[in-house]
């Protein structure tokens, strides 16, 4: 079955510590702000966190020492760093996030990204979604973000980086080739240094060498994170966007202890594994869309088969009805089964208690 394209938002706040202090101190608006400074003297030791734009403009640059900083812009506002306070706004920013997305995944204190596939219909509607989540930060918490759209995460990332600050960077799936083909390969997250330094003796500087460099090649040197590499550079990198500690799937198998062919101890089974399944999904609040069927014969030939249904559900009676639709697949089969199991994915976060799920059923 076909699948809709995914759209994917990475948002990423602009300078955010200084922008923080900025916003907690108006006074500040405007001037060269430079965060990490020692908190005893107030220069001197330390490295610099961030710094607004304005400072960038003299060269002040996160990770450089703060006396370096201070040489270049010695008319900045050296400030020390106050996470409790950062922390704090990037909470709230979640929660922000959260109203616009099934699924927020958090990936650094000013950095997050959203899937919004299921929100919105195509790109027109994106950049709609995406202008109302800068518009909510920017009138609750009185910062600016950039965002970029794209259909994985690792393009969106980087487009996110395409135009700071207060960007947007859209980037759709006909155009994800000729957007990453020109920038260097440092902007693939995981390309530091060291990695740049390999890649280069190899010719490879931008990501569209590394594109269509061999894949193979790139595992051979790297290892998986070759493999890595070339999906990323050619915009076929399909990892999903995770809320922390969020289960992917549920998951039973049973193996029967003689192999079998009585069609209601196969159905009894599944029945058991779906009601099973289904207390899980419950207790742990996900509804579901995806039901898998795995079957295994006594020869050990195994075979998995898969049905989504239209949206997102409870339905406990749907986990079976599903499992038997496909099990229709094998029944003509001659050989004894070994194995059968069960599995329901594409889960999703529900607002809803057990109970109350309970009492709509
Ligand atoms: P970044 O998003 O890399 O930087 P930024 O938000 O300050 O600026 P930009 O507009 O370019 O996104 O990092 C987020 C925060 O993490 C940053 O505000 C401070 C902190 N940080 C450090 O403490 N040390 C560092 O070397 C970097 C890069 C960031
Ligand atoms: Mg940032």
């Amino acid at each position: 079955m076909a699948t809709k394209p995914r759209i994917i938002f990475h948002i990423d706040m602009d300078s955010f510590y200084a922008s923080v202090e900025i916003q907690r101190n108006p006074s500040l608006k405007g001037k060269p702000v430079i965060v990490g400074a020692d908190p005893e003297s107030g220069t001197g030791r330390g490295v610099v966190s961030t710094c607004s734009y304005e400072a960038r403009r003299y060269g002040v640059r996160s990770g450089m020492p703060i006396s370096k900083a201070y040489r270049l812009c010695r008319n900045g506002v050296y400030l020390p760093v106050n996470m409790p306070l950062y922390e704090k706004v990037s909470d709230k920013i979640e929660q922000i996030l959260k109203r616009y997305a099934d699924k927020v995944e958090r990936v650094g204190i000013d950095e997050a990204f959203m899937d919004v596939t299921e929100k919105v219909k195509d790109y027109g509607d994106a950049k709609e979604l995406a202008l109302k989540v800068k518009d909510a930060i920017y009138i609750q918490e009185g910062l600016t973000c950039s965002i970029g759209i794209a259909p994985n995460k690792s393009v969106a990332k980087i487009a996110s980086d395409f135009r700071k600050p207060d960007g947007l960077t859209i980037v759709e799936p006909s155009q994800v080739r000729e957007f990453l083909n020109p920038l260097p390969v440092t902007k693939i997250v995981g390309v530091g240094k060291k990695t740049y330094d390999v890649l280069k003796r190899f010719g490879l500087e931008t990501i569209g060498q590394v594109a269509r460099y061999s894949k193979e090649d790139l595992a051979q040197i790297f290892g998986k994170f070759g493999i890595y590499l070339w999906e990323v550079a050619n915009g076929i990198e399909y990892s999903e966007v995770q809320e922390p500690g969020e289960p992917k799937s549920f998951s039973l198998e049973h193996t029967f202890e003689k192999d079998t062919d009585d069609r209601n101890l196969i159905i009894e089974t599944l029945q058991s594994q779906a009601e099973n399944l289904y207390r899980q999904l419950a207790n742990m609040q996900y509804q579901y869309r995806t039901v898998t069927l795995k079957i295994r014969f006594e020869d050990f030939e195994t075979f998995t088969r898969s049905r989504s249904l239209p949206n997102h559900t409870y339905d406990k009676e749907a986990i079976m009805a599903t499992a038997k639709t496909l099990l229709k697949e094998f029944e003509s089969d001659p050989r004894k089964i070994r194995l059968v199991g069960l599995k329901v994915s594409d889960l999703r976060k529900t607002r809803h208690g057990a109970e109350t799920i309970e009492k709509w059923l």
